[in-house]
């Protein structure tokens, strides 16, 4: 009887141990190796954290205990998440002998749910639990307010400093994380105050009813403390209306619904608009699925079969006209559309591409069905969305013609590559560059300059159409806009192919001045609108001219920055400073036209030791908005924006 007793004890003893070996063990591998659990230890990685706490209050949300969410920035970029759920437990767990919380703070894959009721976030980077924010935080401390009582526990790198304290009698209930990122971790530790909101924001819009707040107590030059909160009673139509933005709405009315069936719970929100593009966003547990998936297969298939169904029920067509594509459809409408699912498969590159294909039936059934009933319900809406897409089809039609005709000169199909190309010799695309150069004099420059065996040169004349205000077959006519799909040889919107890319690497090369900068942007409105799957796949880059060549005798630095500019002059000027010091010389580029083909090889294309900034879509929605707003019709939005931003504008992200 004793000896039974003793071994029961000492196994407790082991366990308990053993438990502090695989905790110390699981931490220590989300510390050695932050980016398999959290992507990377750049600034997304660090906005990931506040995302992975708050994606446990929203979880808080969805299961109907918690309708606020608070996010404060504090001074030295702590972060803090309160929220008014039902607070973590922190009784003790039953085998593991330690408080819940306790357990959801130390052990990887525990930090949401213990059960399974709920829609769990299991894709992407999310649900890795909050336990991984705590390994990789300088400190957190967690504050639960539950049956009464609050209750605190710190925390330091993952390692418990405190044992969870009874703070005594308190009213309401909730949790509140706070906690302070890495610096041995991260390579970046200021969190971005836009980057939050829009994610935020978007948070709100996708969960309905739900009020979250965002403050940022961060000194800034003696401005008042920036507080915003975002709090959506239309929930997706809401979110459509914010993205449509300056766009003139098609019918005044959204197409809203939602619904729940088997395989998954579906709300949709969607309007046409006079624009030419289409804003699509699809996300499956607040995720968003960029690289979409079964959910928006089922989703285009059923506007494309209604529509059509619609117009040859109500003799909308004429004899000639024998049906709208899915492309056609889609011209100049905001759509979006969110699914609860209970166990998602994500697929894909980034792992943002919904496989389940029972959700492909669920969308496509539900679509069908509310759809039909809309357009029967608001025969007016029904006849403009119509007409829209009948001049889509009309425009496309004319584009394809106008492609014919000019097949035998320099057809996009035709393989044959434009005059002012100047190629390079490799074929293999993994390779090789192309230049998108601003003007003919810089072209000729980056001509002499580049290595003829993998870098190609297209320059362009002047500024390039604006994509944003023009319709297919008015793009497809512009002779620079044909030039550079011929050369990329990817095709563009639904013919785009990624496996024509002649070349994995497309530099847009323009002046480093206000027309550069318009250049540039029309240039990126052009891929973002016609290839996006190019931004994606980290294909465009953005070359960086030098500002500057200091220099005294045979002496030189070339600057990139004003800063730069000042400490070369220093250096050069033995330790002097300011804007005029005796002997050293300050040539300013206004236009790479400037610099001789050898400095532009040097500074600007030479691999070894030149930078170049790689776009990325960190958000397609707010992404397809600001070009909206940047390069659309409306002035006063654009001049908002500039105003706004103005002195960010060289950091300006799409
Ligand atoms: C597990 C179980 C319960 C709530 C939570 C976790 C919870 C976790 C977090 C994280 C941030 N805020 C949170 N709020 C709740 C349910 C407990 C119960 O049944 O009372």
């Amino acid at each position: 009887m004793t000896a039974k007793k003793k071994k029961a004890g000492k196994a407790g003893d082991s366990a308990y141990t053993a438990r502090q070996i695989q905790v110390l063990k699981g931490l220590e591998a989300v510390r050695r190796r932050p980016g398999m659990y959290i992507g990377s230890t750049s600034a997304r990685g660090l906005h990931h954290l506040v995302y992975e706490v708050v994606d446990n209050s929203i979880d808080e949300a969805m299961a109907g205990y918690c309708s606020q969410v608070e996010v404060t920035i504090h001074e030295y970029d702590s972060v803090t998440v309160v929220d008014d759920g039902r607070g973590i437990p922190v009784d003790i767990h039953p085998t593991e002998k330690v408080p819940g919380v306790e357990l959801a703070m130390t052990t990887l894959h525990a930090g949401g749910k213990f059960d399974k009721s709920s829609y769990k976030v299991s894709g992407g980077l999310h649900g890795v639990g909050v336990s991984v924010v705590n390994a990789l935080s300088e400190f957190l401390e967690v504050e639960i307010t539950r049956e009464g009582k609050k209750y605190l526990q710190r925390y330091s790198r993952g390692i418990k400093e405190t044992e969870l304290e009874d703070l005594g009698k308190a009213k309401g209930r909730g949790t509140k994380v706070h906690f302070k990122p890495d610096p041995a971790i991260f390579t970046e530790l200021e969190f971005n105050f836009s980057t939050l909101s829009n994610r935020l924001r978007e948070l709100a819009f996708l969960n309905k009813g739900l009020r979250i707040v965002l403050r940022d107590e961060r000194p800034n030059n003696g401005d008042d403390p920036v507080a915003e909160e975002y709090h959506f009673e239309g929930g997706l139509a809401s979110f459509v209306e914010f993205l449509r933005g300056s766009r003139q709405a098609l019918h005044p009315k959204i197409i809203y619904f939602e619904t729940s069936r088997p395989e998954a719970e579906i709300e949709l929100a969607m309007q046409y608009d006079d624009g030419f593009s289409e804003n699509t966003h699809t996300f499956v547990n607040n995720i968003n699925t960029h690289e979409g998936g079964s959910h928006l297969t089922g989703l285009k298939a059923a506007l494309t079969r209604t529509i059509n169904d619609y117009g040859r029920k109500n003799n909308l067509f004429k004899k000639a006209e024998e049906g709208l594509s899915g492309d056609d459809c889609r011209e100049g409408l905001t759509c979006v559309l969110s699914v609860k699912v209970m166990e998602p498969q994500f697929e894909g590159q980034t792992k943002t591409k919904l496989g389940n294909s029972e959700v492909r039936g669920a969308v496509e059934a539900a679509v069908n069905e509310q759809l039909a009933i809309f357009l029967d319900e608001n025969p007016k809406a029904a006849k403009g969305i119509i007409e829209k897409a009948l001049s889509a089809a009309r425009a496309r039609e004319a584009a394809r013609k106008a492609r014919d005709l000019a097949r035998k000169k320099s057809a996009l199909e035709s393989g044959v590559l434009p005059g002012k190309l100047a190629d390079c010799s490799i074929s293999d695309p993994s390779l090789c560059e192309l230049y998108i150069v601003e003007g003919d004099s810089a072209g000729g420059s980056a001509k002499q300059g580049r290595d003829r065996s993998y870098q190609a040169i297209l320059p362009l004349k002047g500024k390039i159409l604006n994509v944003e205000r023009a319709r297919i077959d008015k793009i497809l006519s512009n002779d620079e806009i044909r030039a550079m799909i011929t050369a990329i040889g990817s095709g563009i919107r639904d013919d785009f192919d990624l496996k024509g890319l002649r070349y994995h690497k497309i530099i847009i090369m323009t002046d480093a001045d206000v027309d550069g900068a318009h250049i540039r942007t029309l240039l990126l409105t052009f891929f973002f609108r016609q290839m996006p799957e190019l931004i994606e796949a980290g294909h465009i880059f953005i070359a960086q001219p030098p500002l500057y060549r200091v220099f005294k005798g045979k002496q030189e630095f070339y600057a990139y920055t004003e800063a730069e500019r000042r400490e070369y002059i220093r250096r050069l000027g033995n330790g002097k400073g300011g804007e005029e010091v005796k002997g050293v010389s300050v040539q300013r580029y206004k236009g790479l036209g400037e610099m001789n083909p050898d400095q532009l090889w040097r500074t600007t294309m030479d691999p070894e030791t030149r930078t170049l900034l790689r776009v990325d879509i960190d958000d397609g929605a707010m992404a397809s908005r600001l070009f909206d707003e940047l390069m659309g019709s409306e002035v006063e939005p654009r001049k908002l924006f500039i105003e706004k931003n103005a002195k960010y504008v060289k950091n300006l992200d799409v």
